[in-house]
């Protein structure tokens, strides 16, 4: 998608929105004191061990629809989408107990770790006494519990999902991101150090989607029909467009507690050289082509693998448009650079500021700050109120298959979110 001033006013009236929206939820929500409100919130434990409910719940959507849904909550809080998101150190012990209140067996699988047991054994797929396969791991029985072991293996981004019935499980929502952090560097995606990352700018961008129809038939206990499925709502941790940029925890999605709100400041060498890490996973059935305006970004792991060569020579790449498959996770760092080295005096690069018809699109606010370059606000127009709160940028990320942007056929929405660039010095109300 090109941002035309349009497309860039409206995305940027939910950006500015989105952060008055955080400021409300920071002054009212005790959680998100502890939370940043925007960013990774970490689920720890003492020694590794989770405690994860396989639950149902409804989530909403910007439309004003809510969906049925089956999902693990840490057990002391319950149900939410995605689950929740466990940070461990590599070469650690992990243990998860997933306790079922489902109406069907339910279980979970940890692609990409090795060594797992289940309930004290292997895990191993399961079969009924025809020799069908009834789950790719041991599962726990509706009010039952089982009690999965590991230790965290290489450091990276993984999916955590349901390895019973599938097809319809992870549809239902039965999917989280777990975390494996280097040991001794929390701050880098892999062993690595050119993989390091400022660890204050740590996103996890867990892609998914909703068929309605399927969660429908599973709300009223009728079969699932594989015919009528048909995404109609395309997730960021679990939250749609303009959803996406709310902050962590934030009141009004009690059951949607992440963020994908990306809020950076630009590369500078002295104050600010280390880029962001950005976990990308995709927990749907289908690519999700997925771009940030304006910036590249530098894939270092695939499914929690360092790309690199057998010598350990460094094969990450730049990529725009990361094509990230089902079941795929990519690791990214991401940086934003004045890449036209724009200085008001020396360096004065022309700017088309857009025609008051277009600023005043929406009604009389307007986000533009009448200078197109970071950290200046010019005088604006009489009666023109600034969403924009000191010159910061806002890029659109989205999924550029455009169906994919929707909510429910509706432009703009979806699997799209902002990064938010703050002017070098800081922004001095945020
Ligand atoms: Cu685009």
């Amino acid at each position: 998608m090109s941002t035309t001033p349009r497309a860039r006013l409206r995305l940027a009236l939910s950006a500015a929105l989105a952060t008055a929206m955080a400021a409300a939820a920071l002054a009212t929500l005790p959680q998100a004191e502890a939370a940043p409100s925007s960013g990774l919130p970490c689920d720890t434990a003492p020694d590794n061990a989770f405690s994860l409910t396989a639950s149902d719940g409804y989530v909403s959507t910007p439309d004003g629809n809510s969906i049925y849904m089956w999902s693990y909550g840490n057990s002391k809080r319950g149900f939410q989408l995605p689950g929740p998101t466990l940070c461990v150190t590599s070469g650690q012990q992990v243990t998860v107990v997933l306790h079922n209140t489902l109406p069907e067996a339910t279980s979970i699988i940890f692609p990409g770790q090795s060594g797992v047991r289940a309930g004290g054994s292997p895990a191993q797929p399961q079969f009924d006494s025809g020799g069908s396969l009834t789950s790719m791991v041991q599962a726990a029985a509706p009010g039952k519990q089982v009690t999965y072991t590991f230790t965290a293996g290489s450091p990276g981004t993984y999916l955590y999902e349901s390895g019973t019935d599938v097809d319809k499980q992870v549809q239902m929502g039965m999917y989280g991101a777990l975390v494996v952090r280097p040991a001794g560097h929390p701050d880098q995606l892999n062993n690595r150090v050119d993989s390091t990352f400022n660890a204050d700018k740590d996103y996890v961008f867990l892609l998914s989607e909703i068929a309605p129809d399927v969660h429908l038939a599973v709300e009223r206990g009728q079969a699932v029909d594989p015919s009528s499925y048909r995404a109609r709502y395309f997730m960021i941790n679990g939250r749609s467009m303009p959803d996406t940029l709310a902050p962590n925890f934030a009141s009004w999605l009690p059951t949607q507690p992440y963020s994908a709100l990306v809020h950076i400041k630009p590369y500078d060498a002295a104050t600010n050289p280390r880029p962001a890490a950005i976990r990308y996973l995709n927990a749907g059935s289908v690519n999700f082509p997925f771009h940030p305006h304006g910036s590249d970004e530098r894939v270092v792991n695939r499914d929690g693998r360092p790309l690199e060569g057998p010598d350990h020579q460094d094969l990450s790449y730049l990529k725009y448009l990361l094509d990230v498959g089902p079941g795929q996770t990519l690791d990214v760092l991401m940086d934003w650079r004045d890449a036209e080295s724009w200085d008001p005096v020396d360096n004065p690069i022309p700017t088309q500021i857009p025609v008051i018809t277009d600023q005043d699109l929406v009604g009389p606010d307007t986000w533009f700050s009448e200078s197109g370059y970071l950290g200046v606000k010019n005088e604006l127009p009489t009666n023109i109120t600034s969403n924009n709160e000191c010159g910061e940028y806002y890029h659109i990320a989205h999924s550029h298959a455009l169906e994919q942007a929707t909510n429910y056929g509706a432009a703009f929405g979806g699997m799209m979110t902002v990064f938010r660039i703050d002017p070098p010095n800081g922004c001095p109300t945020n």
